[in-house]
């Protein structure tokens, strides 16, 4: 019995050292990070920030609110007004360092059900905020949304960017409006960096690896130690 004690001991060991790294790379890097909005497009202001409800900072604040259309001091959104509903808005992050991306979430706002959400946009990658790769689109979206968009990818980048060609549908007698509630982008460390070169292998993810590796080595020394001395204690008892 306490040899299968042992045994299950030493594989639930193991088993975490394995999931530990995985559950790491599952971060939501964008959390707290600064949006910036730009536009050249006539008629376009690409943040409205004169009211409590809209900034772009809202769109990382890691909060999709509910409106109860009353309250006046909830942070729900994005929000930008252009003239016309074909436009150009940037929104662009700076993550701080490359990682290996996994995926971006893009929230509707509850504000009007989610019908502000952009109709034409992409998404857009860097390493180094000039070059940019597209990492998805979307065209010819319109109504009401309640479900957050995700767009898988396998790329690698420090600088992220939604660039918005044309507003949603909704729109007054003046403006054409876009609307997004919050903005995750995730993903985990660069496991063979680009950045580096090529002849100096990565010191601190070999290091970790031998860390583990030592370290599944020693719960198994152990484990086996404790085992034998059960076992002699157990056969000291028997004479
Ligand atoms: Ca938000």
């Amino acid at each position: 019995m306490k040899k299968v004690l042992s045994f299950v001991v030493v594989v639930m060991i193991l088993a975490s050292f394995a999931v530990m790294p995985a559950m790491a790379e599952d971060t939501n890097l964008a959390l707290g990070k600064s949006v910036i909005a730009e536009s050249d497009y006539p008629g376009t202001n690409p943040s409205k920030e004169d009211l409590i409800f809209f900034s772009a900072a809202y769109l990382t604040d890691g909060e999709n609110p509910i409106w109860d259309g009353v309250s006046q001091d909830v942070h729900l959104c994005w929000y930008a007004e252009a003239q016309t509903q074909d436009t150009d808005i940037k929104l662009t992050m700076d993550l701080g360092d490359v990682y290996a991306l996994s995926k971006f979430v893009l929230s509707p706002s509850s504000f009007l059900d989610g019908q502000s959400f952009p109709s034409d946009f992409d998404i857009l990658v860097s390493t180094d905020g000039n070059e940019w790769t597209k990492a998805g689109e979307v065209r010819d979206r319109s109504g009401a949304m309640s479900e957050s968009m995700v767009f898988n990818t396998d790329k690698e980048a420090r600088y992220v960017r939604i660039h918005i060609t044309k507003m949603s549908p909704v729109h007054d007698a003046v403006f054409y409006y876009a609307g997004i509630s919050e903005w995750e982008v995730y993903g985990g460390p660069v496991t063979a960096p680009e950045t580096e070169p090529e002849t100096e292998p990565n010191p601190g993810t070999n290091d970790q690896s031998f860390t583990w590796l030592v370290v599944a080595i020693a719960a198994l020394v152990l484990a086996s130690a404790a085992f034998v001395c059960m076992r002699n204690r157990k056969e000291a008892d028997v004479f």
